[in-house]
Protein backbone atom coordinates (compact mmCIF):
# COMPACT_ATOMS: atom_id res chain seq x y z
CA UNK A 1 0.00 0.00 0.00
CA UNK A 2 1.77 3.65 -0.94
CA UNK A 3 0.67 6.51 0.83
CA UNK A 4 1.37 10.38 0.34
CA UNK A 5 4.09 12.29 2.14
CA UNK A 6 1.84 14.35 4.73
CA UNK A 7 2.89 18.20 6.32
CA UNK A 8 2.93 17.89 9.90
CA UNK A 9 3.38 21.65 12.47
CA UNK A 10 4.39 20.56 15.55
CA UNK A 11 3.40 22.97 18.66
CA UNK A 12 5.44 21.97 21.66
CA UNK A 13 6.65 22.80 24.90
CA UNK A 14 9.93 20.33 25.32
CA UNK A 15 9.54 19.10 27.55
CA UNK A 16 10.78 15.45 27.83
CA UNK A 17 7.95 13.57 26.62
CA UNK A 18 7.79 16.03 23.70
CA UNK A 19 11.28 15.66 22.62
CA UNK A 20 10.57 11.62 22.04
CA UNK A 21 7.63 12.69 20.18
CA UNK A 22 9.56 15.25 17.95
CA UNK A 23 12.36 12.53 17.55
CA UNK A 24 9.52 10.04 16.13
CA UNK A 25 8.36 12.72 13.64
CA UNK A 26 12.14 12.93 12.68
CA UNK A 27 12.07 9.53 12.05
CA UNK A 28 8.99 9.51 10.26
CA UNK A 29 10.39 12.53 8.08
CA UNK A 30 13.89 10.55 7.22
CA UNK A 31 11.45 7.38 6.35
CA UNK A 32 10.05 10.11 3.66
CA UNK A 33 6.31 9.41 5.22
CA UNK A 34 6.21 13.26 6.33
CA UNK A 35 7.80 16.39 6.26
CA UNK A 36 8.00 18.29 8.92
CA UNK A 37 7.22 22.47 7.58
CA UNK A 38 7.85 24.45 11.03
CA UNK A 39 8.49 23.49 14.64
CA UNK A 40 6.33 26.33 16.75
CA UNK A 41 7.31 26.24 20.59
CA UNK A 42 5.17 27.46 23.22
CA UNK A 43 5.84 28.00 26.93
CA UNK A 44 4.31 25.01 29.32
CA UNK A 45 6.78 22.87 30.74
CA UNK A 46 9.72 24.95 31.03
CA UNK A 47 9.35 29.00 29.97
CA UNK A 48 9.11 29.75 26.33
CA UNK A 49 12.70 30.80 25.87
CA UNK A 50 13.49 27.51 27.49
CA UNK A 51 10.99 25.62 25.03
CA UNK A 52 12.76 27.43 22.32
CA UNK A 53 15.96 26.57 22.75
CA UNK A 54 15.39 22.90 23.43
CA UNK A 55 13.79 22.15 20.47
CA UNK A 56 16.71 24.09 19.08
CA UNK A 57 19.11 21.72 20.53
CA UNK A 58 17.61 18.94 19.39
CA UNK A 59 17.67 19.62 15.83
CA UNK A 60 21.39 20.72 16.17
CA UNK A 61 22.42 17.36 17.73
CA UNK A 62 20.55 15.75 14.78
CA UNK A 63 22.52 18.23 12.71
CA UNK A 64 18.83 18.92 10.71
CA UNK A 65 18.69 22.61 9.45
CA UNK A 66 16.30 24.32 7.19
CA UNK A 67 13.24 23.80 9.73
CA UNK A 68 11.75 26.75 11.15
CA UNK A 69 11.36 27.03 14.98
CA UNK A 70 8.84 29.73 16.12
CA UNK A 71 9.19 31.36 20.04
CA UNK A 72 6.03 31.11 21.73
CA UNK A 73 3.14 33.79 21.73
CA UNK A 74 2.10 35.00 25.00
CA UNK A 75 -0.11 33.08 27.23
CA UNK A 76 -3.61 34.66 27.31
CA UNK A 77 -4.78 33.54 30.83
CA UNK A 78 -3.91 30.61 33.54
CA UNK A 79 -2.25 30.21 36.76
CA UNK A 80 -0.57 26.86 36.95
CA UNK A 81 2.94 26.85 37.05
CA UNK A 82 5.59 25.31 34.56
CA UNK A 83 6.56 21.40 34.83
CA UNK A 84 10.37 21.87 35.45
CA UNK A 85 10.08 19.62 38.29
CA UNK A 86 9.14 16.97 35.84
CA UNK A 87 11.45 17.84 33.07
CA UNK A 88 14.62 20.04 34.05
CA UNK A 89 14.67 23.39 34.27
CA UNK A 90 15.86 23.13 30.53
CA UNK A 91 12.85 21.07 29.18
CA UNK A 92 15.79 18.34 28.35
CA UNK A 93 16.62 16.98 31.72
CA UNK A 94 19.41 19.65 32.46
CA UNK A 95 21.08 17.72 29.71
CA UNK A 96 21.69 21.35 28.10
CA UNK A 97 25.08 21.67 28.77
CA UNK A 98 26.29 18.26 26.96
CA UNK A 99 24.37 18.97 24.02
CA UNK A 100 25.90 20.95 20.91
CA UNK A 101 27.32 24.34 22.17
CA UNK A 102 24.80 27.18 21.21
CA UNK A 103 27.78 28.97 19.03
CA UNK A 104 27.72 33.21 19.13
CA UNK A 105 25.35 33.65 15.79
CA UNK A 106 23.34 31.40 17.41
CA UNK A 107 22.74 33.15 20.48
CA UNK A 108 20.47 36.03 18.58
CA UNK A 109 18.29 33.39 16.79
CA UNK A 110 15.76 33.61 19.64
CA UNK A 111 15.34 37.39 19.49
CA UNK A 112 14.98 37.16 16.26
CA UNK A 113 13.16 34.10 15.34
CA UNK A 114 8.87 34.84 14.26
CA UNK A 115 6.40 33.98 16.62
CA UNK A 116 3.88 30.44 16.13
CA UNK A 117 1.31 32.47 15.69
CA UNK A 118 2.71 34.08 12.03
CA UNK A 119 4.24 30.88 10.99
CA UNK A 120 1.20 28.90 11.57
CA UNK A 121 -1.09 31.33 9.84
CA UNK A 122 0.95 31.74 6.95
CA UNK A 123 1.76 27.93 6.74
CA UNK A 124 -2.22 27.08 6.67
CA UNK A 125 -2.84 30.06 4.42
CA UNK A 126 0.35 28.67 1.98
CA UNK A 127 -0.89 24.73 1.90
CA UNK A 128 -4.90 24.70 2.43
CA UNK A 129 -5.64 21.53 3.70
CA UNK A 130 -2.77 19.89 3.61
CA UNK A 131 -0.78 20.82 6.90
CA UNK A 132 -1.62 18.45 10.35
CA UNK A 133 -0.72 20.47 12.90
CA UNK A 134 -0.12 18.59 16.19
CA UNK A 135 0.10 20.04 19.23
CA UNK A 136 1.37 18.77 22.30
CA UNK A 137 1.92 21.67 24.66
CA UNK A 138 -0.67 24.43 26.12
CA UNK A 139 -2.94 25.51 23.04
CA UNK A 140 -2.14 29.18 23.39
CA UNK A 141 -0.50 29.60 19.92
CA UNK A 142 -3.42 28.18 17.87
CA UNK A 143 -5.71 30.16 19.99
CA UNK A 144 -3.44 33.35 18.84
CA UNK A 145 -3.35 32.72 15.39
CA UNK A 146 -7.23 31.99 15.46
CA UNK A 147 -7.93 34.97 17.22
CA UNK A 148 -5.60 36.97 14.60
CA UNK A 149 -7.14 35.24 11.83
CA UNK A 150 -10.16 33.80 12.41
CA UNK A 151 -11.11 31.10 10.58
CA UNK A 152 -7.30 29.56 9.96
CA UNK A 153 -7.55 26.68 12.12
CA UNK A 154 -10.39 25.60 9.41
CA UNK A 155 -7.23 25.46 7.01
CA UNK A 156 -5.11 22.79 8.68
CA UNK A 157 -5.84 18.91 7.26
CA UNK A 158 -6.73 17.97 10.75
CA UNK A 159 -6.00 19.48 14.59
CA UNK A 160 -4.16 16.87 16.59
CA UNK A 161 -3.89 17.49 20.75
CA UNK A 162 -2.63 15.89 23.67
CA UNK A 163 -4.36 17.14 26.39
CA UNK A 164 -7.62 16.81 28.69
CA UNK A 165 -8.34 13.95 31.31
CA UNK A 166 -11.92 12.69 30.33
CA UNK A 167 -12.20 9.65 32.87
CA UNK A 168 -9.79 10.26 35.07
CA UNK A 169 -7.84 12.56 37.68
CA UNK A 170 -6.50 15.88 36.44
CA UNK A 171 -2.25 15.55 36.53
CA UNK A 172 -2.13 19.42 37.82
CA UNK A 173 -5.21 19.46 39.87
CA UNK A 174 -7.54 16.98 40.84
CA UNK A 175 -9.43 17.78 37.78
CA UNK A 176 -7.54 19.28 35.20
CA UNK A 177 -4.64 18.21 32.41
CA UNK A 178 -1.52 20.45 32.23
CA UNK A 179 -1.86 21.10 28.37
CA UNK A 180 -5.44 22.44 29.11
CA UNK A 181 -5.48 23.89 32.31
CA UNK A 182 -1.78 26.09 31.97
CA UNK A 183 -4.22 28.09 29.59
CA UNK A 184 -7.36 27.30 29.71
CA UNK A 185 -9.24 30.23 27.59
CA UNK A 186 -6.89 29.42 24.91
CA UNK A 187 -8.06 26.26 24.85
CA UNK A 188 -11.82 27.17 24.69
CA UNK A 189 -10.91 29.22 21.62
CA UNK A 190 -9.51 26.37 19.72
CA UNK A 191 -12.16 23.75 20.59
CA UNK A 192 -14.53 26.64 18.98
CA UNK A 193 -12.29 26.61 16.19
CA UNK A 194 -13.45 23.32 14.35
CA UNK A 195 -15.58 20.30 14.32
CA UNK A 196 -12.76 17.74 14.07
CA UNK A 197 -10.72 17.91 16.52
CA UNK A 198 -8.60 15.15 17.40
CA UNK A 199 -8.06 14.59 21.09
CA UNK A 200 -5.54 12.61 23.26
CA UNK A 201 -6.57 12.84 26.94
CA UNK A 202 -4.24 11.08 29.89
CA UNK A 203 -6.95 8.85 29.80
CA UNK A 204 -5.30 6.78 27.41
CA UNK A 205 -1.63 8.31 27.62
CA UNK A 206 -1.16 7.31 31.16
CA UNK A 207 -1.00 3.87 29.63
CA UNK A 208 2.32 4.19 27.80
CA UNK A 209 5.34 4.05 29.96
CA UNK A 210 8.64 3.57 28.28
CA UNK A 211 10.98 1.30 30.31
CA UNK A 212 14.16 1.29 31.23
CA UNK A 213 14.44 -2.14 28.71
CA UNK A 214 13.08 0.01 25.64
CA UNK A 215 15.12 2.48 26.41
CA UNK A 216 18.28 0.20 26.38
CA UNK A 217 16.09 -1.78 23.25
CA UNK A 218 16.40 1.55 21.12
CA UNK A 219 20.06 2.46 21.95
CA UNK A 220 21.99 -0.58 22.59
CA UNK A 221 22.74 -1.14 19.37
CA UNK A 222 24.53 2.75 18.72
CA UNK A 223 25.70 3.19 22.54
CA UNK A 224 28.83 5.41 21.69
CA UNK A 225 26.59 7.89 19.44
CA UNK A 226 25.53 11.50 20.90
CA UNK A 227 22.26 10.65 20.25
CA UNK A 228 22.18 7.54 21.71
CA UNK A 229 23.73 8.83 24.78
CA UNK A 230 21.21 12.24 25.45
CA UNK A 231 18.17 9.55 24.85
CA UNK A 232 19.25 7.35 27.32
CA UNK A 233 20.45 10.18 30.08
CA UNK A 234 16.66 12.20 28.98
CA UNK A 235 14.98 8.70 29.83
CA UNK A 236 17.22 8.14 33.15
CA UNK A 237 16.15 11.42 34.52
CA UNK A 238 12.77 11.03 33.18
CA UNK A 239 12.39 7.78 35.20
CA UNK A 240 13.23 9.45 38.43
CA UNK A 241 10.64 12.54 38.03
CA UNK A 242 8.02 10.39 36.98
CA UNK A 243 8.32 7.85 39.86
CA UNK A 244 9.58 11.03 42.51
CA UNK A 245 6.00 12.29 41.32
CA UNK A 246 3.66 9.04 41.03
CA UNK A 247 3.10 9.48 37.09
CA UNK A 248 3.83 5.63 36.53
CA UNK A 249 2.11 3.90 39.47
CA UNK A 250 5.51 3.27 41.04
CA UNK A 251 6.45 1.82 37.37
CA UNK A 252 10.22 2.22 36.78
CA UNK A 253 9.92 4.39 33.22
CA UNK A 254 7.88 7.34 32.02
CA UNK A 255 4.92 8.61 30.59
CA UNK A 256 5.17 9.28 26.33
CA UNK A 257 1.98 11.28 26.62
CA UNK A 258 2.52 13.62 23.60
CA UNK A 259 3.72 10.73 21.44
CA UNK A 260 0.47 9.82 21.33
CA UNK A 261 0.03 12.55 18.61
CA UNK A 262 2.27 10.89 16.16
CA UNK A 263 1.10 7.21 16.82
CA UNK A 264 -2.93 8.81 16.06
CA UNK A 265 -1.25 10.54 12.55
CA UNK A 266 0.79 7.28 11.68
CA UNK A 267 -0.64 4.54 13.34
CA UNK A 268 -4.31 5.06 13.65
CA UNK A 269 -4.81 1.35 14.19
CA UNK A 270 -3.87 1.65 17.93
CA UNK A 271 -6.07 3.98 18.69
CA UNK A 272 -9.52 3.77 19.52
CA UNK A 273 -11.74 7.36 19.03
CA UNK A 274 -15.19 8.81 20.50
CA UNK A 275 -17.21 11.35 18.60
CA UNK A 276 -18.25 14.44 21.48
CA UNK A 277 -18.73 18.01 21.99
CA UNK A 278 -16.01 18.85 24.09
CA UNK A 279 -15.89 22.08 25.67
CA UNK A 280 -13.17 23.50 28.90
CA UNK A 281 -13.86 25.18 32.22
CA UNK A 282 -12.21 28.51 32.17
CA UNK A 283 -14.09 30.24 35.00
CA UNK A 284 -14.39 27.79 38.04
CA UNK A 285 -12.37 28.04 41.22
CA UNK A 286 -11.84 24.43 41.35
CA UNK A 287 -12.17 23.01 37.90
CA UNK A 288 -10.37 25.20 35.61
CA UNK A 289 -8.94 23.74 32.85
CA UNK A 290 -11.34 20.82 33.39
CA UNK A 291 -12.08 18.85 29.85
CA UNK A 292 -15.79 18.08 29.56
CA UNK A 293 -18.26 15.78 27.48
CA UNK A 294 -21.48 15.58 27.81
CA UNK A 295 -22.27 11.60 28.41
CA UNK A 296 -26.35 11.81 28.28
CA UNK A 297 -28.18 10.09 25.83
CA UNK A 298 -29.63 12.77 24.78
CA UNK A 299 -29.56 13.91 20.70
CA UNK A 300 -26.92 15.97 20.13
CA UNK A 301 -25.90 18.65 16.82
CA UNK A 302 -23.09 20.27 17.56
CA UNK A 303 -20.36 17.72 17.95
CA UNK A 304 -16.55 19.50 17.61
CA UNK A 305 -13.83 16.43 18.70
CA UNK A 306 -12.88 12.49 18.41
CA UNK A 307 -11.88 12.02 21.65
CA UNK A 308 -8.99 9.12 22.48
CA UNK A 309 -11.01 6.08 24.69
CA UNK A 310 -8.77 3.28 24.43
CA UNK A 311 -4.94 2.58 23.21
CA UNK A 312 -2.84 -0.73 22.18
CA UNK A 313 -0.37 0.80 24.28
CA UNK A 314 1.78 -2.41 22.90
CA UNK A 315 1.82 -2.40 19.77
CA UNK A 316 1.87 2.03 20.02
CA UNK A 317 5.41 1.66 21.96
CA UNK A 318 6.90 -0.59 19.58
CA UNK A 319 6.11 1.01 16.44
CA UNK A 320 7.37 3.97 18.42
CA UNK A 321 10.65 1.85 19.57
CA UNK A 322 11.30 0.79 16.08
CA UNK A 323 11.38 4.30 14.44
CA UNK A 324 13.54 5.23 17.46
CA UNK A 325 16.22 3.09 16.55
CA UNK A 326 15.67 3.77 13.12
CA UNK A 327 16.86 7.53 13.74
CA UNK A 328 19.70 5.98 15.53
CA UNK A 329 20.90 3.30 13.26
CA UNK A 330 19.68 4.32 9.65
CA UNK A 331 22.93 5.32 7.83
CA UNK A 332 21.72 8.93 6.53
CA UNK A 333 25.07 11.25 6.68
CA UNK A 334 22.84 13.93 9.35
CA UNK A 335 23.99 11.41 12.53
CA1 LIG B 1 4.30 18.74 25.85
Amino acid sequence: MSSKITKVILDTDPGADDIFALLWLISLSLQGITEITAITTVGGNVTAESTFWAAHKVLKLLNITGIEIGRSASRIAGNIRDAAHIHGQDGMGNLSDSLPEVTQPDKDIFAQARRADEIIIEQLSQFPGEIDLIAIGPLTNLATAEIKKPGILRQARSIVIMGGAFDCPGNVTPEAEFNIAFDPQAAATVFASHEQIVVLPTDVTNQLVLTPAMLTYITKATTTSKLALFIQQLGQFMFQTNLAHRETKGVEGCLMHDAATIAYLFYPETLWLQRARVEIETVSKFTQGKTLRDRRHFPKTDPNAFIATQVDSTSLLAALLEDLKYLLTSSTPIL
